[in-house]
């Protein structure tokens, strides 16, 4: 049950990244028309898959997906693709998927479904996006990670943080920003919060030992940090 279980989610990861591949090809050249935000806004979709490329975010845009039908144990996966990199996020499809873009830039999105059960025939896919308040304005943001160098208390933040040894209860920033613990567990904390550092930026600034740095830092130093920066 457990290998079955697996070949599914390979295999809808395999989807995901198909999508995004596919994404990353489309979205050249540069200048090609795009989609943005407000393109996503009241878009409904009747397929397998949607896919999205290149779309232009600014950092802080929010965009949710809902699937109809949407049943018990169904899973939503998003693959986002970012320049090179590609980040894939998850959600059960009865509570729809929202994903916040980290940075201002072009994304290839992908929306799959992984099924729990019989596959239903037809999905029908929904969308809103709403805008981060006051993108009209270009934000500058040197190291990308979605805080303005005007509010950025760390510079050259690298994400995500790579943790050598991750354990649950130590907190790590993931690519989208979050920071995690090695279970994957959500802190409810992101580097927006931290005045955009990184969990390796806070461990260094406090002189902490090796265990903060190779494993992320605790929940009360997050806290901390966050409640000052
Ligand atoms: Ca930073």
């Amino acid at each position: 049950m457990r290998s079955r279980a697996r070949t599914i989610r390979l295999g809808a990861i395999a989807a995901a990244l198909g999508l995004a591949l596919a994404g990353l090809a489309a979205a050249a050249p540069a200048s090609a028309a795009t989609y943005t935000c407000a393109s996503f806004s009241g878009l409904t979709v009747t397929a397998d898959t949607v896919s999205r490329s290149p779309v232009s975010l600014n950092a802080g845009d929010v965009i949710r997906a809902t699937v109809s039908p949407a049943r018990d144990g169904d899973v939503i996966i998003l693959s986002a693709a970012a320049g090179t990199s590609i980040n894939f996020v998850e959600a059960p499809a009865t509570t729809g998927l929202s994903w916040k873009a980290p940075v201002t830039g072009s994304y290839g999105l992908g929306w799959s479904l992984e099924a729990s059960g019989t596959r239903p025939s037809s999905l029908t896919w929904s969308f809103t996006c709403t805008p981060a308040s006051g993108s009209t304005a270009t934000v500058s943001d040197s190291d990308r990670d979605g805080v303005a160098n005007s509010s950025d208390a760390c510079a050259s933040t690298t994400l995500p943080d790579s943790t050598k040894k991750p354990v649950a209860g130590r907190y790590a920033a993931k690519s989208t920003g979050r920071f995690l613990d090695g279970t994957g567990a959500y802190s409810g904390y992101t580097v927006v919060d931290t005045g955009g550092c990184s969990a390796l930026q806070i461990a260094k600034a406090l002189n902490l030992g090796r265990t903060d740095l190779q494993s992320g830092i605790t929940l009360t130093t997050l806290k901390n940090w966050a409640a000052t920066h």
